[in-house]
């Protein structure tokens, strides 16, 4: 069924294994590099001393950031975000100011559609042969030929506990066999609500798991489909304390939210901060076996780019394997190179909420495009489903 085939494609590409992958890739890459620009076409680039990013908040070591700078001779200015939503509204408007910003597979597509972004010149980014080939190959679904956006993470939307306050909450050591539960159903969000429930505040997040959660295809483009996910979300979210795509990390770290919606590095960062604060709290990001929505986001250079050399720079420095493992010890996600795990941390290569094994993502789906009608119909439903929480 179509139900399934997101689901299928990402178990191939798994089974494929890194290994197996491993020699395909030289091909792969030469043929990538037969397609670049002419060179005469990209010496003359201007060399500036800026590079204006856009990225995800807790996303980068900022060390990283500071020697580049150094290495470069570049002055760079962040700004951050933490929804699709947001990037996009920026972004569309073809003047955000950004040479550099980090757009996840499920709007990557029509962003290029619409213009917002350029090509790349691969003969500029030497480190492009680090890149995980199979991330370049679901990637290439929104963006053939991989002529646009390189792999920066991934990772996925899952549940997030405070394992000692769900105890509490709940009364029982037991956790229901779908971790979804907490979450999506009612029996589960009435008694968790006294301890504290978040939802990433994303319609391009939390539709799908919901979608998925009903037995739907997660990335339905049938609007009885979502509005059946919406109905279902308007039961539980009236125990919602809180949307954030975020502010939940510190209030996970904190023990002011025992149970959560969101990104599994999030999570693993706020037991991170919990820890070096020595409060007692604990926070774990779950594996559910029923399967997890992946996302994958990625670099790219915007259309209005006016520092497009150092953008280049900046995206061959992330891809720099001991650079990407600095990155991803501190932010605790999976590089989109995979040169960079020899040089990260044993307990985050080891951490199942990280790397997750293939057993793992057996039952997952990749969060994909969607239909424009899709997306608006999406927008509105969630606009009402968060109007029925006590926000
Ligand atoms: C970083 C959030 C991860 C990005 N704080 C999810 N696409």
């Amino acid at each position: 069924t179509m139900n399934l085939k997101p689901r299928i494609c990402w178990a191939l590409v798994i089974a494929c294994g890194l290994a197996a992958c491993g020699d395909s890739n030289q091909p792969a890459t030469k043929a990538a590099s037969d397609k670049q620009e002419p060179a005469a076409t990209t010496a003359a680039l201007p060399k500036t001393d800026q590079l204006n990013v856009y990225n995800w908040s807790d996303y980068v070591d900022p060390n990283t950031v500071t020697e580049f700078e150094k290495n470069h001779g570049v002055k760079v200015r962040q700004d951050f975000y933490d929804s699709n939503e947001i990037l996009e509204a920026k972004v569309l408007t073809g003047k955000s100011g950004y040479d550099l910003v980090f757009p996840s597979l499920s709007n990557l597509g029509r962003q290029i559609k619409a213009g917002a972004y350029q090509k790349l010149d691969k003969s500029k980014i030497p480190n492009y042969q680090n890149i995980d080939p199979i991330l370049l190959k679901l990637l290439s679904q929104v963006d053939p030929g991989n002529e646009y956006a390189v792999p920066y993470f991934w990772g996925f939307y899952t549940v997030g506990i405070n394992p000692d306050k769900v105890k509490a909450a709940l009364g029982t050591d037991k956790l229901p066999d779908n971790a979804w539960d907490l979450v999506f159903n009612p029996e589960y969000t009435k008694k968790l609500k006294s301890c504290g429930i978040s939802y990433l505040d994303s319609a391009t997040s939390v539709l799908p798991l919901a979608l998925s959660y009903i037995g739907k295809d997660p990335n339905s483009n049938n609007p009885d489909d979502l509005k059946a996910a919406a109905a279902m979300m308007e039961k539980t979210v009236p125990d919602v304390l809180r949307f954030s795509s975020s502010g939940y990390i510190n209030d996970f770290a904190q023990g002011n939210l025992c149970v959560g919606i969101g990104y599994n590095g999030d999570f693993n960062i706020a037991n991170t901060r919990a820890q070096a604060a020595k409060n007692g709290v604990k926070v774990v990001a779950l594996v559910p076996k029923e399967g997890v929505g992946v996302w994958i986001d990625t670099v790219v250079i915007t259309k209005d780019a006016k520092n497009v050399d150092n953008a280049l720079k900046y995206i061959n420095w992330t891809l720099e394997p001991k650079v990407a493992a600095q990155n991803g010890n501190l932010v605790n996600y999976a590089p989109g190179t995979n040169k960079a795990k020899e040089f990260m941390k044993a307990e985050i290569v080891d951490n199942d909420s990280i790397f997750p094994s293939e057993e793992a993502l057996k039952n997952s789906f990749v969060n994909t495009e969607k239909k424009p009608d899709t997306v608006k119909l999406g927008v509105r439903l969630w606009q009402q489903i968060k109007a029925k929480s006590h926000q």
